[in-house]
């Protein structure tokens, strides 16, 4: 059959030479293993305020995906660059996962991405939490903006908004400085191949934060490396040495060991 089944070592090497193709909505429904709505648009502001509007109408099960948005964003409100030739796309779904557990979908789908990169020969791992980077010279290649939403009746799941960018086909001067894409790392995805193999590859981790963590660790580029981690109140510089099971970094530092749960890594070279 189609791409619905994900071979779990072999490389895509498919080549389609029009990297903005249209998404087809009934294409992509067909290839996927789990039963989503498709929403596609050419243009949104922000794909997870879409999906947010669909969670607040009572929806679940949803992947809004556009073309080209006009104010997509990044945690803590930074901006993020979704010219057309990117997969700019949000999954609402509504996991059976504890509301203190939520951050890790974050891990889980990074990890999704970063195995997905390499499936189409792109050599990419995790920067923590959720920055999807080229193994060589960690340039940026997706990033991961999970958010709640409240449930719209007592005792319902939580709505989570699982928003998604990867910068698939496009050039190096419509991408902010230390940024890159999957063609020019030489990859000849289309867009809408790297959707469903996401969406696939994610839906195999099902609700199981464990198999998420798990994943997370299996493309890390962070533990066993010196790192400096800004968070809201304090910068920390030490040894990036594990990941707990909330999914917050353990760093080594000259002050003993700290946990963070939340913040911006930077990979230190380590001194020789
Ligand atoms: C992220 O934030 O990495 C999360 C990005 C999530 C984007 C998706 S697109 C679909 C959905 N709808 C949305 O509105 N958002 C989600 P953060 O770790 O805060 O990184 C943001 C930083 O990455 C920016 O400050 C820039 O430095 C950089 N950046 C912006 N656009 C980029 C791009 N296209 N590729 C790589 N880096 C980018």
């Amino acid at each position: 059959m189609g791409p619905a089944t994900v071979p779990e070592t072999k490389p895509v090497t498919g080549v389609i030479a029009n990297m903005t193709e249209s998404y087809n909505s009934s294409e992509i429904a067909a290839s996927i293993d789990h039963e989503f709505d498709i929403e596609v648009h050419d243009e949104l502001p922000s794909t997870n305020e879409r999906a947010s509007e669909l969670a607040a109408a009572g929806k679940t099960d949803v992947v809004v995906v556009c073309n080209r948005q006009t104010a997509g964003r990044g945690r803590k409100g930074r901006e993020w660059r979704s010219p057309p030739g990117g997969v700019w796309t949000s999954l609402l779904v509504s996991p059976d996962i504890s509301t203190e557990r939520i951050p890790i979908v974050t891990l889980g789908m990074g990890a999704t991405i970063a195995t997905t990169l390499n499936d189409f020969g792109v050599s990419a791992g995790i920067k923590w939490p959720n920055d999807v980077v080229t193994d060589e010279t960690e340039r940026k290649l997706a990033g991961v903006l999970t958010e709640l939403s409240d449930p719209t009746e007592a005792g319902q799941r939580p709505q989570v908004i699982v928003g998604v960018g990867i910068n698939v086909a496009i050039a190096e001067e419509q991408l902010p400085t230390g940024a890159t894409s999957m063609r020019l790392q030489g990859s000849d995805a289309t867009r809408q191949a790297v959707l469903i193999r996401i969406l696939n590859r994610f839906d195999r981790l099902g609700d199981d934060v464990d198999r998420m963590l798990d994943a997370w660790r299996s493309q890390a580029m962070t533990i066993g490396r010196s790192v400096r981690v800004e968070t809201p109140t304090e910068t920390l510089t030490g040894e990036a040495i594990a990941l707990t099971e909330t999914g917050a970094l353990v760093i080594r530092t000259d002050q003993g060991r700290q946990t963070v749960t939340a913040g911006d890594c930077i990979h230190l070279r380590s001194l020789e």
